[in-house]
């Protein structure tokens, strides 16, 4: 077991943004305000490819995502939102203040504003835009194995040859002093995605699924995939039934595979996962995904188990 306080989050990015989160944790902070300024860190990244420094979509806007869940089944998402800074933070106010779960596109905007979030320059980030440029040359929308990440560790490069960022998803999750859960997770999305599409990342049960009594799940990779089987909500009921964290992400992942057949080999999903007892574990489709888990003693990145070797 290990010992409380704890945080993982996923891909090599999930380094920096665990260290965020650990100035909460360490003081005795809550969960819930650890995985939002974890995550915070990442999104403010231009360096990094979740938030505004982002690929944008076909389109050309970068469109975020992101979700919150605490404790006691409160949560908090954002769908579609375009020139804000902090997707996450505007979740939690949508949680906190609002009578609904999930605000998108214009409404979760306005919401920001009046919320005093600043509309950020339309512009893209220099690096998104040539990204596009290049993208803009064949126009194909095809899903990526393990863009977020070559599977090097921290030293993996930013971008990809062809341009495209290595991450456009971050996910964590943290157990506070107390024993209480919270999860988080925002995303651009997939690049070059149709305008208006969402992916499971802002979707309670799908991106994101805490029940402090059994555990909490996050999920990165080809969204849709993880909508249809319902992931973190299914990783997490896994758990109730008694496997352990990496059984459960493992659960459903074959059940993701079976369901793709041969098209499995095409796609990446991962889930990280926490359970009530500050247990974390993980499981992809695919090799090359990782995970990083900081606690009092420990600061690393862990590559877990995959259906594919
Ligand atoms: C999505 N799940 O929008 C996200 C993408 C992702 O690392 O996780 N990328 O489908």
């Amino acid at each position: 077991n290990q010992k409380k306080p704890i945080v993982i989050s996923t891909w090599d990015a999930g380094l920096a943004a665990n260290k965020g989160a650990w100035e909460v944790l360490s003081k005795g902070g809550t969960a819930l305000d650890a995985v939002e300024n974890g995550v915070k860190i990442t999104e403010a990244s231009q360096n990094c490819c979740v938030g505004l420094g982002a690929n944008p979509d076909r389109d050309g806007y970068v469109t975020l995502d992101a979700s919150i869940m605490d404790h006691q089944f409160n949560c908090g998402a954002v769908g579609a939102l375009e020139r804000i800074k902090h997707p996450i933070s505007v979740a939690r106010r949508v949680m906190e203040k609002t009578p609904h779960v999930m605000l998108v596109g214009v409404g979760a905007q306005q919401f920001a504003v009046e919320e005093g979030f600043p509309l950020e320059p339309e512009t893209l980030s220099e690096d998104a835009r040539k990204a596009y440029q290049r993208w803009l040359k064949n126009s194909k929308y095809e899903p990526a194995i393990n863009r977020e990440n070559k599977g090097h560790g921290p030293a993996a490069p930013l971008r990809f040859d062809n341009g495209e960022w290595n991450h456009d998803t971050i996910g964590m999750l943290a157990m506070d002093i107390n024993g209480n859960l919270s999860g988080s997770c925002t995303t651009s999305g997939m690049g070059f995605k149709m305008r208006g599409r969402l992916g499971d990342s802002p979707i309670i049960g799908a991106g994101l699924f805490v029940d402090n009594e059994v555990g909490a799940c996050v999920a990165t990779g080809q969204g849709e995939d993880v909508i249809r089987v319902a992931g973190s909500h299914s990783v997490v009921e896994m758990m109730r039934q008694g496997f352990a964290p990496a059984m459960a992400c493992k659960k459903v992942i074959e059940r993701i595979v079976k369901i793709k057949k041969a098209d499995a080999k095409k796609i990446q999903v991962a889930f990280i996962a926490l359970d009530r007892n500050g247990v974390a574990g993980a499981y992809s489709i695919h090799p090359g995904f990782n995970y990083a888990i900081k606690t009092g003693s420990r600061e690393q990145l862990l590559n877990p188990g995959s259906y594919f070797s």
